[in-house]
């Protein structure tokens, strides 16, 4: 039963009502919120930017809280996205700027953020090939050659996805098209987009609609294009993926006893927790950064410890992929970085 009316963002009890609905599986109740501010007058821009990815960033602290479940979670951003696509639905902006392909990195899931993005610079002229999550590097450059754009807009929410990301660029870069990169994947203040190529970062869909309306193409220098950043240790790390997932399960088993009365959907989630750990390794090791795999541990700490997994959990599992990786010296040192912040 709908008994509110809202008629402004500002409007008290506005961000509550809506979260709650996303969180009640009730869609024609938020879809009912966003037409009502439509009606207002209010911007759209205000409705994308200011409820709709502000409920989602909320929604995924309650799911890292435990407070929400993955369930509850996807059907709380399905909502997002037909909330989303309500509001663009309604207005029709004629392109004035130029044409921009708008993807997510090869293996990046996350397509709700560039949808944002897409239908942010819809608003302001710009015509959008959006070709949503997880577009694999070769299929991206022959749509950019099929379709000329003059600009690519890519994004990374999850770092391990760096490397390809930064095989994408390269590409992109190389068939003469400008990247402006986005997503925090891509690191504080967008860091890792610039060692990887990219011409451009944006922290926001708005902050990439400013960057893209004034000074763009941008002038940068020519690339020293490079497909592959990693050395000897990243290839190692990503050739033996399997055994270095497998037998630190194996350790774990012998070393810490807790995991032996873990039921199937533990030891699942546990199997994930281990991939994470290699996966992000490996990018740390590609970009010779060790913050991407603390800045991993200190929000795997976090999670677990909303799941009541104890942190001794997550240092065993540390050690387990540390004692195979003793010839590597690289490896080892962001292994005992990231062990240090587990208390
Ligand atoms: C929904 C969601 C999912 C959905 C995505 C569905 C979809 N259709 O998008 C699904 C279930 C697939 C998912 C999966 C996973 N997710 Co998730 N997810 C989220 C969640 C809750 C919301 C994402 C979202 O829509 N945010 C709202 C937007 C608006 O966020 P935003 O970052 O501010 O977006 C802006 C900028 O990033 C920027 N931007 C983004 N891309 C680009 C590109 C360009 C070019 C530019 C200029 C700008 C730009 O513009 C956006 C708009 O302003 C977030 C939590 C969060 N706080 O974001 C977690 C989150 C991103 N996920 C997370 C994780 C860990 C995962 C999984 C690994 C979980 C798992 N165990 O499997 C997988 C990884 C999947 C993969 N390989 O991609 C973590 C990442 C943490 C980390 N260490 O990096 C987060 C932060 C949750 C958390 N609090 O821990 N996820």
């Amino acid at each position: 039963m709908i008994s509110h009316s809202f008629r402004s963002i500002d409007d008290p009890g506005l961000a509550e009502e809506y979260l709650r609905l996303v969180g009640d599986s009730d869609e024609y109740g938020a879809i009912l919120v966003v037409n009502e501010l439509l009606d207002a007058g209010v911007e759209p821009q205000r409705i994308m930017m200011d409820l709709i990815a502000r409920t989602q960033a909320r929604v995924g602290e309650l799911w890292a809280e435990n407070v929400w479940s993955v369930a509850r979670e996807h059907a709380a951003t399905a909502i997002s996205e037909r909330a989303l696509a309500a509001v663009a639905a309604r207005i029709t902006v004629p392109p004035t700027r130029g044409r921009i392909t708008i993807a997510c990195v090869d293996g990046e899931w996350h397509a709700l953020p560039v949808r944002l993005l897409c239908e942010m610079l819809r608003l302001d002229g710009w015509r959008t090939d959006f070709l949503g999550a997880s577009v694999p590097g070769p299929h991206l450059v022959s749509h950019l050659h099929q379709t000329g754009p003059d600009a690519v807009a890519l994004s990374c929410m999850i770092a391990t996805r760096l490397p390809r990301a930064h095989a994408a660029i390269t590409a992109c870069r190389s068939a003469g098209i400008p990247v402006i990169a986005g997503g925090r994947g891509f690191g504080p203040g967008g860091r890792y987009a610039q060692h990887l190529g990219a011409d451009a970062w944006a922290a926001s869909a708005e902050e990439a609609v400013r960057r893209l309306a004034r000074n763009w193409p941008p002038h940068s220098a020519d690339p020293q294009l490079s497909a592959f950043l990693g050395d000897e240790e990243y290839t190692h790390v990503v050739r033996h993926r399997g055994t270095l997932i497998s037998t630190a399960m194996d350790t774990l088993m012998r070393t810490y006893p807790r995991m032996r009365g873990y039921n199937t959907r533990q030891m699942d989630a546990t199997t994930e927790d281990m991939t994470h750990i290699v996966d992000f390794l490996a990018s740390a090791l590609y970009l010779s950064e060790t913050q991407i795999f603390t800045d991993f541990v200190t929000w795997t700490a976090a999670v677990l410890e909303a799941r009541g997994v104890p942190a001794v959990a997550l240092r065993v599992g540390l050690e387990a992929v540390r004692a195979q990786l003793h010839d590597f010296p690289t490896a080892v040192a962001m292994l005992n970085a990231g062990a240090q912040l587990v208390k």
